[in-house]
Order: structure tokens, then C-alpha cells, then sequence
């Protein structure tokens, strides 16, 4: 009863941003990423009859009590699906800055998704998969597949799950993460958008600017135009971010160098050159472009953030079980 898998993080394109049920995690809009190749985790499970209580260890290093109970807590979702009582050793490794808006609990709960179901035997479709990755966090939902894929809200447990839109992107696009700052976040995604929905008056509009988003984004992909798809993109990141300017109490997760990595990316454009930005829940700032564009783009990005601090990704894999 042992398996591995290996689950590549996803940068959303059309931004999802609080949740309708807390508990199975059904949010109150649709959603879009990209895959990325560059970060992921891998994650192996293996149940042992000898073991009173599941063991963790991300990156070589015992889990926090927090992350202890919301890993134990996934578990025992897999735990009642194969109707046994057996706890795991669980061992992950990350590829990922943990918690610095690089979703690293996407790559996370898809990865120990795969590895937990299979090593309990669950023979889950990449749906029943998806909508499993979703119980640990929303964005692992997307995890599950490669290339561009789509979140469906749904209105319940069953019907909210992401499927592929494109996994073999062939059309040039490609993201460069600029790493500002990988240190932990201080509001997490769980807490600044239920803070959001609770409280921004903008909430209502944000969701209908994701549905209109979500139809005029998808007939871009359609046409594989990267500048389409960057422009919608950079417009629903900021109005997300909007969203947190707006609640009460109000936060950002944008820093000062956030705000320069845009500014330039505006300037390149202005100079013809077709970049676009988008940003999560952290200071890191992502570019979509051409991959004909990359070298002149990290020319300008390096002389103010250094070119070990930018890293290239193009469209990655969905899940990989490892040997
Ligand atoms: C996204 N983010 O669509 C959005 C955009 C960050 C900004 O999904 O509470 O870690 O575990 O469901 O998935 C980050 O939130 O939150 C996220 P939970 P998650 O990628």
C-alpha cells in the first residue's frame, strides 16, 4: 500500500477568490490556470498497520501542529472513501517557496491527493481525483491536469471539479516568475478571502467580472492570443486584488517591489514589447508573454531583481505517479 506522485503548481489566469462552503471548499466562482513545469512537489504514502496516527514530513522536517491536523483531517476523507482504519507515513517535497503566492498548496493537496489514493487502492477517474484535491485546497483542484484547465464552481461536492481546457499548449506561452519575496505570507489565502467576501461591497461585481472573464478568456485560448489571454489576465489579477484593498479591515498582498515589477512591465510594453503581469497571494510577480519575447523580458527584469531571481516556466504536466 505505497505510492508516489508528482504534482506541478498552477498560476490562475482567471482568479478564484472565496468560497460559498468552507468545509468542501465550493467556490463561489469558476476558475482558469496554467500549469506550470517549473514547481511542483512530490509526495510518497505509504499505509503501515503498525502506525496510531498518520506521520508527515515536508521537505525532510516534521509538520507544523496546523498543518499536522488539515493534513491528518485529508486523510480521513481518504481513510472513509476506502472504509479502513489505517494511518500513513507521508512524506513530501516541495519544489516550491512555500507560501509565497507560488501556490504551493496546489502542487501540495494534488500530489498527496494522487499518492493517498492510490496507495488505498481507490482506482479514482482524474475527476473523482480533482474533486478529492479540491477537500485539501481549491487551487490543488486544477493541479490534477496539465496546460490550461478550468475550475467548474458547481453547487455541490459532486459537480465541482476542474477538466482540461488545453494540455499540450503548443502556441508559445510562457510565464516568468519574478521571486521578490519567498518568505511566509502574513494573511493566508484562507483567511484574506473569506475577509473579502464578508466584507468588500465589491464582492457581487466580482462575480460577474469572472463570468464574462471566463467566456472571453476561453475564446482567446481558442485562438492562441497571448495578448489577449495576458490583457484579460492582468485586468482580473488586479481587480482580485481589488478585493482586498476593499475589505474591512483592508489588506494587500503587494509589496513595494510588486509595484515596480508592474510599473516596468507596462514600460516594456509601451517599447513594444507584449508582456503582461499577474500576482497571487504574495509579492511575487508573474509575466506571461511570447516565448519569442523571453530573452529582451529578462534582460530588463534582471538588472532590477537579478537573474537568479527570475524563473522561467512553460506549461507543465498534470499528475505523474512515480515508480
Ligand atoms: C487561485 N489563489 O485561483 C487564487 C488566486 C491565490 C490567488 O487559490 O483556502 O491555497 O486552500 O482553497 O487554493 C490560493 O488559495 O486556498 C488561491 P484554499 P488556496 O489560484
Amino acid at each position: 500500500m505505497f505510492a508516489s506522485a508528482r504534482a506541478h503548481t498552477n498560476i490562475a489566469l482567471i482568479k478564484y477568490w472565496g468560497k460559498k462552503d468552507q468545509k468542501l471548499i465550493l467556490p463561489y466562482t469558476d476558475s482558469l490556470s496554467l500549469t506550470l513545469n517549473e514547481f511542483y512537489t512530490t509526495t510518497s504514502v505509504q499505509f503501515d498497520e503498525q502506525l496510531t496516527h498518520d506521520e508527515f514530513s515536508i521537505n525532510a522536517e516534521p509538520v507544523s501542529e496546523h498543518n499536522q491536523q488539515k493534513l491528518a483531517h485529508f486523510m480521513d476523507l481518504i481513510r472513509n472513501q476506502r472504509q479502513f482504519n489505517l494511518f500513513a507515513h507521508v512524506n513530501s517535497v516541495n519544489h516550491v517557496p512555500i507560501s509565497a503566492g507560488l501556490a504551493s498548496s496546489s502542487s501540495a493537496f494534488a500530489a498527496l491527493a494522487a499518492a493517498a489514493s492510490k496507495a488505498a487502492e481507490l482506482n479514482l477517474s482524474a475527476t473523482e481525483l480533482s474533486r478529492l484535491a479540491r477537500r485539501g485546497s481549491g487551487s490543488a483542484t486544477r493541479s490534477i491536469f496539465g496546460g490550461l484547465v478550468e475550475w467548474h464552481k458547481g453547487h455541490d461536492d459532486k459537480t465541482s471539479f476542474a477538466s482540461p481546457i488545453d494540455e499540450q499548449v503548443d502556441f508559445g506561452l510562457e510565464m516568468i516568475a519574478i521571486l521578490i519575496d519567498t518568505s511566509v505570507k502574513k494573511v493566508s489565502s484562507r483567511s484574506g478571502m473569506q475577509n473579502v467576501v464578508a466584507t468588500s461591497p465589491y464582492y457581487p461585481a466580482w462575480q460577474e467580472v469572472v463570468k464574462n472573464d471566463m467566456v472571453a478568456m476561453k475564446a482567446a485560448i481558442l485562438k492562441k492570443d497571448i495578448n489577449l489571454i495576458g490583457q484579460i489576465a492582468e485586468e482580473n489579477a488586479m481587480r482580485m486584488h481589488a478585493l482586498t484593498l476593499s475589505a474591512q479591515p483592508s489588506f494587500t498582498y503587494f509589496n513595494a517591489a510588486s509595484l515596480t515589477a508592474m510599473d516596468m512591465i507596462h514600460d516594456l510594453r509601451s517599447n513594444g514589447i507584449n508582456c503582461y503581469y499577474t500576482l497571487d497571494a504574495g509579492p511575487n510577480v508573474k509575466v506571461i508573454y511570447h516565448h519569442q519575447d523571453r530573452e529582451v523580458i529578462l534582460a530588463a527584469l534582471s538588472e532590477q531583481f537579478g537573474h537568479n531571481n527570475l524563473v522561467v516556466s512553460q506549461p507543465g504536466p498534470g499528475i505523474q505517479y512515480l515508480k
